[in-house]
This record gives structure tokens, C-alpha cells and sequence, in this order.
């Protein structure tokens, strides 16, 4: 089996090509060109996996269709998942062209290459539980209504109903996996749970001193990125293509997150959180609880980590990273 994984140096883009390599796959990733490496995620798997052939990596952007185009008509492969975007939903307020862009016109390059190929490709997109809004505290699942609060999660509902309307129209097995929130170590530093555990880590090494942050009130169900990319692959390997939501069920506010991750390491959260309108939204969407049922009935997914293990699992980690960042500094 061949996978294109749209764009792979991401977190999920590394938890996915893992799982699909130990799988036997041939995976085949794109990247962006950047000025500095950004491959530092996936670079434990190129070293496994790039001489035997098993993974190979190729330059593209999904606002470059014809390369795009290009790249499916090459390649082949059996499944496209498509997890490009610009994914950060405070930067799509000051970027709302970009974030579009990508979000829109980049997810129909996709879908027409992948609909002209003269290949039955299977296509997953990264849908989003930002869609929902999170206007009330009601639990959402793959019928509940979306009213999107920011440009990246109206990019999300548009692509969402493209893939419906590519999945209706042309009889392709194409699917929206509608997930919540999923965290790790591997999480961009700079959304709010891996900033909190990295603060941590270097609170307790003694090399940062202070931890600011937003809205401490928004309530999220948090789970973990490892267990998510397994219901990404089950939902294509499905009899039919259908939408998906995948979440823990529970939800707990920022403020919880921290207070967990400050315990995990015998600190006390209120000693080194401060909080600052720089990073206060336009618009924000205040609670998500998922209801994954449908995934849990018909595709025995359920997720595996816990939200106190996953605290652990990245306040470990990150303290690691904050103890060889102190030795290099001393
Ligand atoms: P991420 O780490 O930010 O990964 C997003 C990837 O998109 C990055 O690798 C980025 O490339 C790439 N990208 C940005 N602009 C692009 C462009 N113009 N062309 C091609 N690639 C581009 O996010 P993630 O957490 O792994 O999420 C994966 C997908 O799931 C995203 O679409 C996200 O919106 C969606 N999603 C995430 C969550 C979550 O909680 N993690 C929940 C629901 C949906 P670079 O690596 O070069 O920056
Ligand atoms: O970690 P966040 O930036 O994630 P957010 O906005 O929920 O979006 C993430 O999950 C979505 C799924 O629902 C994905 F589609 C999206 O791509 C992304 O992965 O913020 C979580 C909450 C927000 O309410 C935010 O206002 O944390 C609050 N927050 C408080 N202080 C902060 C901060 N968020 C960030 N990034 N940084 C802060 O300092």
C-alpha cells in the first residue's frame, strides 16, 4: 500500500507516517521548503526507513496545484491524507488570506487531482472540532451544527463540505475526520497545552521564570495525537466513506490543563501564571466535548490515553528536553 501524506512534518504528519510505516506502507511525504530544517519530527524515521526505499520525501505546497497534480499522477498512491493547513486559529486572524487559501483552494487542488487520477484514490481530510463553534456546553457529534468563530475554522467548514461534495458528486471514497483537540510531545510549541508543559519543564530547571497566557477559561477535550492518526486510518480502511468525529468525551479548561502540569512536577500553578490580552482571541470559541460514538461502534476506535497520562506524558518529555537545554547552557 502506498499513502501521500499532505504535508508530513507536522505532528500529525509524524505520528501518521509511523503508524503507516510500522504498517507496512510505503509512505510518501510531502514537505515545505523552508530556510532552516524542519524535518526535525520526522528525522528518526528517515533514518529507519528513507535507505530502504520506504518513505520518500518531496518538495510541494498545496497552493502549488500543478505540482500537486504532478506529484498524485507519479506517485499513485492508494490513500491521500491531507493534513496541510495553516493550522495555529489565533494566527488566522492576522493571517485570514494565507489561512483561506490554504484552506480552500488549497483542498480542491487536492480533490480535483485526486478525482482526475486515473487511480481510485482513497482521500481523508483534517477536519476540525473549531467548526462547532463551541457556543453552548452541549456534546457535538457528526450531525451537531457548525458555526465557526475564526477564519481558519470557516477554512475548515468549507473544506469539510468540498470533500462531502467531491465524496457525493464523483463517488469518491473521501472522508472528514472531525477531530478535537489532540496534544503531544511532538505539539507545536505554540499552541497552549505544549507551551504550558515546555514552561514547566523550564520553570522547574530554573531557566524561565514566568508562564503568560490567555483565556484560561476555554474548556477543551484534549486527547492524545498517537491515538487519533489510528482512527485517521481506520476511518479509511471502512466499508464506505463517511464522516467522523473523534474525541475523549471529557473537557476540562485551560486553567485545568496548567494546574495539572504544574502538580506533575510539585509546583503550584498560581506561583508562575500570569495572564496578558496579547494573547486574548477576537472571537473565541469557549467549550468542546466530543461525543466519538459513531467512531467507537463502527470502527472499535477509542482513544487510549487518559488526560492525566498525557500531562505526564508531555510534562516528562519536556522537562527531559528543559534538563539537556540546562547542561548545554551551563
Ligand atoms: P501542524 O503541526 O500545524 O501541521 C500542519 C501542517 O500543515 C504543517 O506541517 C505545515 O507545514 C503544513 N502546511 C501549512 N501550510 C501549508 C501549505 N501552504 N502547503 C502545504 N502544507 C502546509 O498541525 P497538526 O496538529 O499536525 O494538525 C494536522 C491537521 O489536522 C491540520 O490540518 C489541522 O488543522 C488539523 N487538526 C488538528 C487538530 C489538533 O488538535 N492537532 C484538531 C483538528 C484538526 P510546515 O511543517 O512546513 O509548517
Ligand atoms: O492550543 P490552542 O491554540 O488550540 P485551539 O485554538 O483549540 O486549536 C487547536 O485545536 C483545533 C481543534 O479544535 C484544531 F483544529 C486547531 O488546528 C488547533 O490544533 O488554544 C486552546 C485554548 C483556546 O481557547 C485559547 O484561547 O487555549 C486558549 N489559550 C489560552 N492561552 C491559549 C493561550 N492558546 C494559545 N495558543 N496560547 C496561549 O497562550
Amino acid at each position: 500500500m502506498k499513502a501521500l501524506i499532505t504535508v508530513i512534518t507536522g505532528q500529525d504528519g509524524y505520528y501518521l507516517s509511523k503508524l503507516l510505516l510500522e504498517k507496512g506502507y510505503e509512505v510518501h511525504g510531502l514537505i515545505r521548503r523552508s530556510s532552516s530544517f524542519n524535518t526535525s519530527r520526522i528525522e528518526p524515521l528517515m533514518s529507519k526507513y528513507e535507505s530502504e526505499n520506504k518513505l520518500k520525501l518531496y518538495y510541494s505546497d498545496l497552493l502549488d496545484s500543478s505540482s500537486i497534480t504532478s506529484l498524485i499522477n507519479l506517485i499513485e498512491p492508494d490513500e491521500v491524507y491531507n493534513l496541510a493547513a495553516q493550522s495555529h486559529v489565533a494566527v488566522s486572524f492576522k493571517n485570514p488570506l494565507y489561512t483561506s487559501q490554504v484552506g480552500t483552494i488549497g483542498v480542491i487542488s487536492l480533490l480535483e487531482a485526486v478525482k482526475n487520477s486515473s487511480k481510485n484514490i482513497k482521500f481523508y481530510q483534517a477536519s476540525s472540532s473549531e467548526m462547532y463553534g463551541g457556543e453552548d456546553d452541549s456534546l457535538l457529534n457528526e450531525e451537531s451544527q457548525f458555526t465557526p468563530k475564526s477564519p481558519y475554522a470557516v477554512s475548515k467548514v468549507f473544506a469539510h463540505e468540498m470533500t462531502k461534495i467531491y465524496r457525493e458528486s464523483y463517488d469518491m471514497f473521501a472522508v472528514n475526520g472531525i477531530l478535537f483537540n489532540h496534544e503531544s510531545p511532538h505539539r507545536g510549541e505554540t499552541f497552549v497545552t505544549r507551551k504550558v508543559t515546555k514552561a514547566v519543564g523550564r520553570i522547574k530547571q530554573g531557566i524561565q521564570t514566568k508562564l503568560t497566557l490567555g483565556n484560561l477559561n476555554a474548556f477543551r477535550d484534549w486527547g492524545f495525537a498517537g491515538d487519533y492518526v489510528e482512527g485517521m486510518w481506520l476511518m479509511m480502511q471502512h466499508s464506505s466513506p463517511e464522516d467522523w468525529v473523534l474525541a475523549t468525551g471529557e473537557s476540562i479548561t485551560v486553567k485545568e490543563f496548567a494546574k495539572k502540569s504544574f502538580e506533575a512536577v510539585g509546583l503550584n500553578f498560581e506561583d508562575f501564571v500570569i495572564t496578558s490580552e496579547r494573547y486574548l482571541r477576537p472571537n473565541e470559541v469557549d467549550f468542546l466535548l466530543g461525543d466519538s460514538t459513531k467512531a467507537r461502534e463502527k470502527l472499535d476506535w477509542s482513544p487510549k490515553t487518559s488526560i492525566d497520562e498525557l500531562v505526564s506524558i508531555m510534562v516528562d518529555s519536556d522537562l527531559n528536553l528543559a534538563k539537556k537545554d540546562g547542561k548545554q547552557k551551563r
